[in-house]
């Protein structure tokens, strides 16, 4: 079995013209990433515009991913929906299609109790069996995993650990110093090296598609002993997460792989499109990221 850990993209959705989904354009993406040395994928998540896709989409999407894949690099497949149903009707899909884990974000939107997230969480772990991630993401979703909720939750055995989007790193630290036998994914791609040094075991982020070597080599240098030169890289890639950040997340990335030869297309609306001025400034950014990294 492949080892939780390493540097996983949240991958986006890519669409045509039409805007339907681009699975020519998702497969050459794997593939490049697969290239630059991802250690896996982590498939509609926040990132590839899960809550904007169909239930048909999402699994269409997986599929395609696990194909390219071929079973090389981690893949885990987010299936998080409102309705205890839906995830895990896409669950049992992504089982069928041979992932290494399952993850989901909490319900949200109805502000479910406590104890409603958890019953929803055992259900789709009793219903699916499978190595688990609870995705924390409380800016998003409105609800926050505290330690004592994992405590909770891990007696399921199937909690493999936690996508830990956010940046209180006491309480990443406390989950990972009581369940040492989990991993722990850092969210926030921006404080990756302060998240592995609180014990993350690695990091799944969006701007992963695009910054993968200088990313990877946070992660090498940290695991190396070198936490100066995991910073130098960290600052390099901060450079170019500002500006992705100004523009809009998943816009930015999709302009970025533009420049690379891969046409995403937009996001889904209400999403919208990247102002001319952001594409500019983004690309003035992107070959400032590139100078700054093979100069380092
Ligand atoms: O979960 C991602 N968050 C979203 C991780 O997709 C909303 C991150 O990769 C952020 O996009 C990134 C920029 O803030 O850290």
């Amino acid at each position: 079995m492949k080892e939780f850990k390493g540097i996983l993209a949240a991958l986006l959705t890519p669409y045509d013209a039409c805007g339907n989904v681009n699975h020519k354009a998702l497969k050459t993406q794997v593939r490049w990433l697969i290239n630059q040395g991802i250690d896996g994928f982590y498939v509609c998540g926040s990132t590839g515009e899960a809550f904007l896709l169909s239930q048909d989409e999402r699994k269409a999407i997986l599929e395609t991913v696990a194909e390219e894949n071929n079973g090389e690099k981690l893949l885990i497949s987010h299936v998080g929906q409102i309705s205890t149903d839906h995830a895990l009707d896409l669950g049992k899909h992504a089982k069928s299609v041979g992932v290494d884990a399952i993850s989901s974000i909490s319900p949200f939107y109805y502000k479910f109790s406590t104890e409603e997230i958890k019953q929803y969480y055992f259900d789709l772990m009793n219903g699916m069996e499978m190595p688990f991630f609870i995705y924390n993401f409380p800016a998003f979703s409105g609800f926050s995993l505290t330690p004592e909720l994992l405590d909770e939750m891990c007696k399921c055995p199937w909690v493999a650990g936690v996508k830990f989007t956010a940046s209180d790193f006491f309480q990443l630290e406390r989950m990972k110093k009581s369940h040492p036998e989990l991993s722990v994914w850092n969210g926030y791609d921006e404080m990756l090296l302060s998240g592995l040094s609180a014990g993350a075991d690695g990091g799944i982020g969006s701007t992963y598609n695009v910054l993968c070597p200088a990313i990877h080599k946070i992660y090498d240098s940290y695991l190396e002993g070198d936490s100066k030169k995991a910073l130098d890289y960290q600052h390099v890639a901060n450079d170019m997460i500002a500006a992705i950040c100004k523009f809009g997340v998943f816009p930015s990335i999709k302009a970025i792989l533009g420049f690379e030869g891969m046409d995403f297309g937009c996001c889904r609306k209400p999403f919208a499109p990247l102002s001319e001025e952001g594409k500019a400034e983004l690309k003035k950014s992107y070959v400032a990221y590139q100078k700054n990294l093979a100069q380092l």
